[in-house]
């Protein structure tokens, strides 16, 4: 699904702003269909943000069930001729959309666009939109929720709140920007990108494969490719084709170069950047533009206050400007996609991204995750009773996060699940199909992943035979050994080894220790600033002595809020920077030993 952009032949119009919003408490709204006009007694709503820490209400804040948001639409009647189309980027969890009062489409899952075209059902002058929005996971959402609160198997009966399977605030709303953008009447629906390099001796050249679909396939097609100072350098006709670039200027890690393939059919004109690199896996190496890349970077997530994982610009380019001083080149969109304008920025400031679907929580007991008291209560039967719940989801998050984000240079890899039980009976029949499906999907053939845990038994985890690049979650001297470092080094040292011998790439996705800012100690206490840097520096010595490692994201690159437990204070507290980004002592210490990696070459 294309992003939207205003050119010659395309207007956007960003509904952002106040909204009219009323939670539905008592579960009435459909039955008195409060879409169908103007909200009573509602209060107001920043769109996007999520709606749970934006009022001083606990009552809200642990909302379950349905919210209505709502405004007054008008579009301006010089738009008339055109298609007029309703965008949604991301409504966590399920949508419901009335346009003056009449269902206009649904959706699941939380973090992909949607969209639906106005039509017939646009009237001049004023027209009323509603959004209800649902924030209930269960078993057949992705991320997953349960039935039972953490750390219980017991299931509750009259279930009024989310339990989630997973270590993050479930934040809902319309947390991404809602627009209307016009197109004329026949339009460019997609174009997909495949940049190739070709290396002859020392001479680099590039193609770039392009293919545009269009509403009416007998409209003419012409694509030219723009650099970045605006020259044209390239050209091609028709629906596809080859266009060839000389004296390409690569996309690299730092360096953010990028194109523009402008294409024209018919009446309509639409913008696409793009950059041109290779990535591909060779035995225990991760090859970016055929050099060995070394990820330097974090776990991270949409987590701000009180926007809550509420879109942020400004705190997207800030979070690009703390990595890029603290000589990061990457970060993981754990675990969920990211807004389609972070990736945009990502491309331009070079950063690398490993791609994540909303899967986490994904136990095929529908146990595991983080909550390791359920982890052996079998649940369900994964060959009958219509099998696994999120499977059909999961095929459909791949599919509309590739089609989304396959132009992006920034993505060199696809996460396909963070931490589902990897090494169970039945693991392997779930995700090889999804493999498989994020294989065909994708145009570039990027390598793909699943992120595991360690309570997966290593040598029955799927990951191995499935995943093109090994992705480990590891908290030796956190979870294991916690304030033990020299057993957690010897503990790590031995799992890493194992890993390390079947001659794949290895990184870890994740690895962290929890720290309040400003506790200190002469001695590394677990929760101090300086346990964080003991703790990190002890993974760092075992890490340098593996051949086929190709990467270290810490967890996570700042604080961020959770749901309440004993565990957790006032959030996960593992971030290098604190919720407000302001740097805590470890993030010093990786600054220096991340300057001192290079991108590529590190592991020879
Ligand atoms: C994990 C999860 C992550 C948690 C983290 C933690 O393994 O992938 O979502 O936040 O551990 O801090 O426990």
């Amino acid at each position: 699904m294309l992003f939207p952009v205003l050119t010659e032949s395309r207007c956007v119009i960003d509904l952002s702003g106040t909204w009219n919003f009323k939670a539905d408490a008592c579960g009435v709204g459909f039955k008195e269909m409060w879409y169908a006009s103007r909200l009573r007694d509602a209060r107001t709503m920043p769109v996007p943000a999520a709606y749970n820490d934006m009022k001083e209400d606990a009552a809200l804040r642990e909302h379950y069930g349905w919210v209505f948001y709502q405004r007054n639409v008008s579009v301006p009647a010089a738009l008339k001729s055109q298609r007029v189309v309703l965008r949604m980027e991301a409504v966590a969890h399920k949508a419901r959309v009335y346009f003056n009062g009449r269902l206009l489409c649904e959706h699941k899952g939380g973090f992909l666009p949607f969209e639906t075209e106005l039509g017939e059902v646009l009237k001049p002058g004023e027209n009323l939109l509603t959004i209800a929005v649902d924030n209930r996971i269960d078993r057949t959402t992705l991320p997953v929720g349960g039935d039972c609160p953490f750390g219980t198997s017991e299931p509750v009966k009259d279930q009024k709140q989310n339990y989630p399977r997973f270590d993050f605030f479930n934040y809902a709303g319309i947390i991404r920007p809602v627009k209307i953008y016009t197109t004329p009447k026949d339009y460019i629906c997609d174009v997909t990108l495949v940049p190739s390099v070709i290396r002859d001796k020392d001479l680099v050249r590039a193609s770039v494969d392009y293919c545009v679909k269009l509403s009416d396939l007998t409209i003419d097609v012409d694509v030219e490719v723009y650099d970045a100072d605006g020259k044209r350098v390239g050209c091609g006709h028709g629906l596809k084709g080859q266009i060839d670039i000389e004296n390409p200027h690569l996309w690299n890690p730092g360096d953010g170069y990028m194109y523009q393939a402008r294409i024209t059919a018919g009446e309509d004109v639409y913008v696409q950047p793009f950059g041109i690199r290779s990535v591909r896996v060779d035995g225990g190496r991760f090859l970016i533009n055929e050099k060995p890349f070394y990820f330097k970077g974090y776990g991270k997530h949409e987590d701000t206050f009180p926007a809550g994982r509420g879109f942020n610009p400004v705190m997207n380019a800030k979070d690009i400007s703390l990595m890029q001083w603290q000589g990061a080149n990457s970060f993981r969109t754990s675990h969920y996609p990211y807004s389609e304008e972070m990736m945009r920025l990502c491309d331009r400031e070079g950063i690398v991204v490993i791609d994540e679907t909303p899967a986490v929580g994904v136990s095929l007991k529908f146990g595991g995750g983080i909550s390791p008291f359920c982890k052996d209560k079998v649940t369900y039967k994964p060959f009958e009773d219509g099998g696994i719940g999120t499977f059909e989801h999961h095929r459909e998050v791949i599919r509309d996060l590739i089609d989304r984000d396959k132009n992006h240079p920034c993505v060199v890899m696809w996460s396909l699940a963070n931490e589902p039980d990897s090494d169970s009976p039945g693991a392997y029949e779930y995700f090889k199909p999804l493999f498989d499906l994020a294989r065909a999907c994708d145009p570039q053939k990027r390598p793909c992943t699943i992120v595991c845990m360690k309570g997966a038994y290593w040598k029955e985890d799927v990951t191995i035979r499935l995943s093109d690049v090994i992705c480990l979650n590891r908290y030796y001297g956190w979870y294991d050994f916690g304030g033990e470092l020299e057993t957690a080094k010897e503990e790590l040292k031995k799992e890493m080894d194992w890993w390390d011998a079947l001659g794949k790439p290895v990184m870890m996705t994740e690895y962290g220790a929890d720290t309040v800012e400003g506790l200190r100690d002469t001695l590394p206490v677990m929760f101090t600033e300086e346990y964080q840097v003991a703790y990190y520096k002890m993974n760092h010595q075992v890490f340098d002595t593996l051949k086929n490692f190709v990467g270290e994201q810490a967890w996570n690159f700042a604080d961020f809020a959770t749901c309440q437990g004993t565990g957790r204070v006032q959030g996960n507290k593992k971030g290098i920077f604190t919720r407000d980004r302001r740097p805590k002592m470890i993030a010093h210490y990786l600054k220096e030993r991340w300057e001192n990696i290079p991108d590529f070459g590190y592991k020879g």
